[in-house]
């Protein structure tokens, strides 16, 4: 088999990728480890910034999105016993839209078979070869038979857990990595939100956030040790935990019920450089992760895909390879600060097991100076809306 460039990811970075390169005459392969069942039962990201939503607009995935998102214009921070809010509208001009990842990915498929987008399910062994010549070939298996493309460029969409990182020598690549001791518990109920904007707060006894995905759709996370498993949690224990951890009044409405989906999530930060190996370029989860506090994972996938996309549409329509050359600094310049604001955000909020009294008083020195400068509060809405592509 042959095609212009093979996606190696069905996620959303690789599903994004392959319908704005088909949209513009650009032939692509999506090889897939899971099925597509699998990919949509993941649940993760609830928010996007606008670039985001713009991309979908571009590639004319948005119609459903554009219907049934909620547009905020703010979010409620609190901290111990006070609480403010941040106003994204009046001091950025902009706002974020809550519409889950499970949504976006299922717009994505949807569109991708309905213009006979090429997608290979349970692929094994996915293989790239000579990604630093000018003839890069992926290899993979699917039921047993050994299949092989031919290609242009690789675009490794597959996540921190793909092959594609590793495919770069060690000798050229360089990782940074901080972990954080504790994980994200979160739950997913058929219950209306407790509030009409998501609630972010930190607590004696942890960190602790109310989502939504719609009316009838919640999601709440709360901060956990490393050692829990979801099964060590009842439904009944997390909405007790999740309710100590928030702000009175609305742990006096917040409306529990069963949860229909219970995981935990460690928290990571982690990037790669560089994001380009000769032929191959690092797209998304598979070149970066961030702590989710800031909402940013599957928003930096999204300028990374708006960059490579442009390269590769520049390579192709005008011969001029500028684009793809500068993609991973592109990339990397608007990934670190993405990097710097989900850590910033995860440290304002989150219990550390080895804080000190001195360490609590100048978190509370941080949240004070958030809720009373303007300024501060503006720098931190230009960032969870998005910072420009
Ligand atoms: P994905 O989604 O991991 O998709 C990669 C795909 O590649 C496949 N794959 C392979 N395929 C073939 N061969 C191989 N060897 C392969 N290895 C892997 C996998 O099966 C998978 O289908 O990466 P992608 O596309 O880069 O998308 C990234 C986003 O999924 C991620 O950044 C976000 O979910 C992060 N995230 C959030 N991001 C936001 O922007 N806003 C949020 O509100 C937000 N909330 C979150 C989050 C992530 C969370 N978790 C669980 C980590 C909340 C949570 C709890
Ligand atoms: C979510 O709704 O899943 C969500 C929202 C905001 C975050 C992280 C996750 O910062």
């Amino acid at each position: 088999m042959r095609t212009q460039v093979a996606i190696v990811g069905g996620g959303p970075s690789g599903l994004l990728l392959s319908h704005l390169l088909h949209r513009n005459g650009i032939d692509t392969i999506v090889l897939e480890r899971k099925t597509k069942e699998y990919v949509l039962s993941r649940i993760r990201a609830g928010v996007l910034e606008t670039g985001f939503v713009d991309l979908m607009r571009e590639a004319k995935v948005a119609d459903r999105m554009d219907k049934e998102c909620m547009i905020h214009d703010g979010t409620v921070i609190s901290y111990g016993n006070s609480q403010f809010r941040i106003d994204f509208k009046e001091l950025t001009g902009s706002h974020v839209v809550v519409y889950g990842q499970t949504e976006v990915t299922r717009d994505l498929y949807e569109a991708r078979d309905a213009m006979d987008g090429k997608i290979v399910f349970n692929t094994e062994g996915v293989t790239i070869h000579d990604a630093d010549t000018v003839t890069p070939y992926v290899t993979y298996n699917v039921s047993g038979a050994e299949h092989r493309i031919d290609c242009d460029f690789v675009a490794g969409c597959d996540g921190f857990h793909g092959v594609s990182r590793n495919t770069i020598p060690l000798s050229v690549r360089r990782e940074y990595e901080k972990l954080y001791p504790f994980g994200w518990l979160g739950i997913l109920s058929e219950t209306p939100p407790v509030h009409d904007e998501l609630i972010y707060s930190g607590s004696d006894r942890g960190f602790a956030l109310c989502s939504m995905r719609n009316q009838n759709l919640s999601r709440y996370y709360i901060q956990c040790p490393l050692s829990d498993t979801p099964s060590d949690w009842t439904d009944a224990a997390f909405w007790q935990e999740l309710k100590r951890r928030i702000p009175e009044e609305f742990a006096e409405k917040l409306i529990s019920g069963p949860s229909i989906e219970k995981s935990i999530a460690p928290l990571r930060s982690f990037v790669t450089e560089p994001m380009r190996w000769g032929r191959l370029f690092l797209c998304g989860d598979a070149a970066h992760i961030v702590p989710p506090t800031g909402a940013k994972g599957l928003n930096t996938a999204a300028s990374d895909v708006h960059y490579l996309n442009n390269g590769l549409l520049q390579f192709y329509q005008e011969g001029n390879s500028e684009g793809i050359d500068r993609y991973s600094e592109k990339a990397l310049a608007r990934i670190w600060k993405a990097e710097r604001f989900s850590w910033a955000a995860t440290k304002l909020l989150h219990n550390f097991p080895d804080q000190n009294a001195f360490d609590l008083k100048i978190q509370q020195a941080d949240v004070d100076f958030l809720s009373d400068n303007r300024e501060a509060r503006s720098v931190f809405a230009q960032n969870y809306v998005g910072l420009p592509y």
